[in-house]
């Protein structure tokens, strides 16, 4: 029998996109926590997964994966879910999404949590801040409107489980920057964000990761049975 698989992961991390994709899919999985409290990303052990030090790497068999867009899409082909299939025409809509998020959102949010890896003092930091929360402002736009509108985004799909943990994100972390962004100001990504909420697969993953009540609509920090989210 395959042995499931493993998902190297950190609470309310990028690894909750993965998280919430094979729960909803019925995908079976174990955890491994990766405790940045010793600094476990940069361990030996876990650059031999992912050399990047990132969350997160999902391990299936002898195969070694990591960048949250990429495991999202082998899942899909994997797995014959989540996104149309290579024959169907709609699967350039989702996948035209899914590379966005991984070219705009995502790596724009790293630089509010982690402006330190791009800049030394407090005022490059808080520039760094400045200028992607006007980016990311930018992109949101663009979402509100695409969800609104494109018929990829009627149905739940990888792009929910990834782009519903960026919206929570954005309203929580860092605890020290927040309140620039309501996720109600965009009626279409709070309506995505509330029915990946009423998925009854959802409320698993978020028990798993402590993420309380309404975490994707009204999100609050998580209170996680193991390890931390900062
Ligand atoms: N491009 C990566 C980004 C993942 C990422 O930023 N993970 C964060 C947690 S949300 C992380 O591992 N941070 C620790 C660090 O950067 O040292 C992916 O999509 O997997």
């Amino acid at each position: 029998m395959k042995q499931p698989y493993r998902l190297y992961y950190e609470p309310d991390n990028a690894s909750l996109c993965i998280r919430l994709a094979m729960d909803h899919y019925l995908i079976p999985y174990e955890t491994v926590l990766v405790d940045r409290s010793v600094a476990e990303q940069r361990s030996e052990e876990y650059l031999a997964l992912n050399p990047n030090g990132k969350k997160p790497a999902l391990l299936a068999d002898d195969l070694v994966l990591f960048e949250t867009e990429a495991i999202l899409l082998w899942l899909a082909e994997t797995h014959g879910c989540g996104l149309p299939r290579v024959d169907n025409p709609a699967r350039n809509c989702a996948l035209k999404w899914l590379f966005n998020f991984s070219n705009t959102l995502h790596p724009l949010m790293r630089n509010l949590f982690y402006p330190e890896a791009l800049m030394q003092t407090d005022e490059t930091k808080e520039a760094l801040r400045a200028g992607s929360r006007a980016a990311i402002l930018d992109h949101l736009d663009v979402l509100e409107s695409a969800v609104g509108h494109e018929a990829r985004f009627a149905t739940i799909s990888m792009l929910d489980f990834h782009l519903a943990p960026m919206l929570r994100w954005l309203a929580i972390y860092p605890s020290e920057h927040k309140g620039w962004y309501t996720l109600s100001d965009y009626p279409n990504l709070f309506a995505l964000a509330a029915r990946v909420e009423g998925l009854s697969s959802v409320k698993a993953s978020a028990n798993a990761e402590g993420l309380g009540a309404n975490s994707f609509t009204a999100p609050k920090p998580p209170n996680p049975p193991e390890g931390s989210p900062t």
